[in-house]
């Protein structure tokens, strides 16, 4: 259906309805440059208004929205939900940990289930992408830094995405984060890490499974070069004893159980 033949069948102004598509609680999808809507979702959305809705204001999760524009591949409406969120009050941290890793994760399921397809996939993580790099720069945090922590994956990992929002994560708490992105061969990575003042961690990122060989590479090449506790860290670490058995000194799967012990480390 069209937005205008919505707007018709639930009795409401046109750009109510868009708007209800741009804040993310009508599903939508791109047809030759303009909207439509599938007639379940507008049933569902009749059959159970958001009470706030109806003020224009938004109250589905966030996260569900923000997932909704993500699989739509709708780069200004999932901005939108974003600065929605802002504008409710959600802080940029709550913004990352319960918006956007979220949405990430549930795509992530529904990739694995088979229910988004890969070139989904990709063109929600593009757009995540952007989303998580215009944030980045509404975060930038002033006062004193906290130390440098220099951050990147192994020579074989390509997921950039968890790097660039666990460096947001630490920026916000006052680290300066030195963000290698993906891909970088060990030797490199050490290089890059013995040179920098007032370095107090390098925190390795490990998304994919199955690199135990690379990550031991990754960390004996950092420390044969830099003398700061090495953290691993990602979806495929368990926990510090994992992190431990491939040489690092502590570790974890989210950057939240690392935090602590990193603001520990340089109070
Ligand atoms: C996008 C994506 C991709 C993209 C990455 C593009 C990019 N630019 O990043 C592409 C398509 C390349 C990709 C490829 C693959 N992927 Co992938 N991918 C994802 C997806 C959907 C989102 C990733 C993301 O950004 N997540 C959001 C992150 C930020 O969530 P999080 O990990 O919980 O966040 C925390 C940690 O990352 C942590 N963190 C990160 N770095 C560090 C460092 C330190 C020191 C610390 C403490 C914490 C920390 O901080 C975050 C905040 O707390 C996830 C789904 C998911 N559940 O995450 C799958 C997922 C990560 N991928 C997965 C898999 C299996 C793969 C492939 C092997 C698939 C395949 N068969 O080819 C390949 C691996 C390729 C490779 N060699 O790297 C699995 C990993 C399972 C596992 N580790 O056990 C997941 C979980 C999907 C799933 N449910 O099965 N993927």
């Amino acid at each position: 259906m069209t937005l205008h033949e919505v707007a018709d069948e639930l009795g409401v102004h046109y750009m109510t309805v868009y708007r209800y598509v741009r804040l993310g609680y009508l599903p939508a999808h791109k047809e030759g440059g303009s909207w439509r809507v599938l007639r379940e979702d507008v049933d569902e959305l009749r059959k159970a208004p958001p009470s706030d809705a109806r003020r224009g204001q938004p109250s589905s999760p966030w996260d569900q929205r923000l997932l909704q524009r993500l699989l739509a591949a709708d780069q200004s409406g999932a901005w939108k939900v974003v600065e929605a969120a802002q504008s409710s009050g959600m802080s940029i941290g709550a913004i990352y940990r319960e918006m956007i890793l979220p949405a990430l994760r549930e795509m992530g399921d529904g990739w694995h289930r088979g229910e988004v397809s890969v070139a989904q996939e990709h063109a929600a993580t593009q757009v995540a992408t952007r989303i998580v790099s215009r944030l980045s720069a509404l975060g930038a945090r002033r006062g004193i830094s906290k130390g440098v922590v220099v951050m990147g994956t192994t020579a074989t990992d390509l997921h950039t995405l968890p790097v660039m929002i666990a460096a947001d994560l630490m920026r916000l708490e006052g680290f300066d984060v030195l963000d290698l992105g993906s891909r970088l061969p060990a030797e490199s990575f050490a290089e890059i890490a013995a040179v920098q003042q007032r370095l107090v961690a390098v925190a390795v990122s490990v998304t994919a499974p199955g690199q135990a060989e690379e990550v031991a590479t990754t960390v004996a090449a950092l420390r044969d070069r830099v003398d700061v506790p090495i953290i691993l860290g990602g979806a495929a670490i368990d926990g510090d004893e994992h992190a431990k058995l491939l040489g690092a000194d502590m570790g974890g799967p989210t950057i939240d159980d690392i935090l602590p012990k990193m603001l520990e480390l340089v109070a």
